[in-house]
């Protein structure tokens, strides 16, 4: 039995994960455990799911998340691996409740998986977005090659550098990532530091945010779409670096170009 059996749209979302987890292994973003997945998904929570009881204490976050009081999330299990949960979401992720105090969570289904280590980080953006009316409910967080393989350098690291390059390199990177690329420099992984950084830069209008010498944080309406959004990026580094493996700086589109862009897709800012 699980929780999903009699809740086609809460499945069907556990399931957009499980497809996107598939993705970040494939693609080479995901070794062993690492990258961290988070969707708000208490708009698909009956009343009896809330009736459920829970299977784990009350575990404290460690901050408190006035927003949050009454939301529900599926999130990647600590230690789990992407290519196991793309195969059985709820083996390898588990659905939480926050607590009223909306300082600690409860596990309620299916199986006793704990969340994973960068909880506090991504409860705390999940807050920030519902404190803003963002309708964001989906948070990524994984290593793409070629985008953390920029961020080893100090000038792709300056304030929008490496958003014009990679905006300049085929239309759609544009189009469909219109807010860039932010730069947070290297924090230590799950600090209160590094989502505090994150978050400043979310509220910098950034939908992706590059964490130096380490991955990216993404955000977005589901997570196919925070996928998507890292997917184009990093299509960019690659045609960057596939020109410069050709022996040559590649040209990039003008200026000009890539206002028309936004002029004809009415692209914000
Ligand atoms: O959870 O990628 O940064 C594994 C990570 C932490
Ligand atoms: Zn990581």
């Amino acid at each position: 039995m699980s929780v999903l059996d009699s809740r086609p749209a809460l499945k069907a979302a556990v399931w957009q994960v499980a497809e996107t987890a598939g993705y970040l292994w494939t693609k080479g973003w995901a070794e062993r455990n690492g990258g961290n997945i988070t969707v708000n998904v208490t708009e698909y929570v009956d009343e009896s799911m809330r009736a459920l009881p829970a299977i784990s204490e009350a575990i404290p976050i460690g901050v408190e998340l006035p927003h949050l009081t009454a939301c529900w999330f599926y999130c990647k299990g600590t230690q789990k691996r992407m290519r196991d949960l793309a195969r059985d979401p709820m083996a390898n992720g588990s659905i939480i409740r926050i607590t009223d105090d909306c300082a600690h969570y409860e596990i309620v289904a299916d199986a006793l998986v704990m969340p994973t280590s960068e909880l506090p980080s991504h409860l705390s953006v999940h807050d920030y977005l519902l404190a803003k009316g963002s309708p964001y409910r989906a948070s990524l967080h994984t290593h793409p090659i070629e985008l953390v393989a920029l961020t080893h350098s100090k000038k792709y690291m300056e304030k929008d550098v490496a958003t014009k390059l990679l905006w300049s390199m085929i239309p759609e990177t544009k189009a469909f990532c219109p807010r860039g690329l932010g730069m947070v420099p290297y924090m230590l992984p799950s600090s209160v530091e590094l989502a505090k950084a994150t978050i400043e830069a979310i509220d910098d209008n950034y939908d992706v945010v590059m964490w130096e010498k380490h991955g990216v944080f993404a955000v977005d309406t589901d997570i196919m779409a925070a996928f998507d959004q890292v997917d184009v990026l990093n299509k960019a580094a690659q045609i960057y670096i596939s020109a410069r493996n050709m022996g040559f700086v590649p040209e990039g589109m003008t200026d000009a170009q890539m206002q028309e862009i936004s002029d004809v897709f009415g692209l914000p800012k």
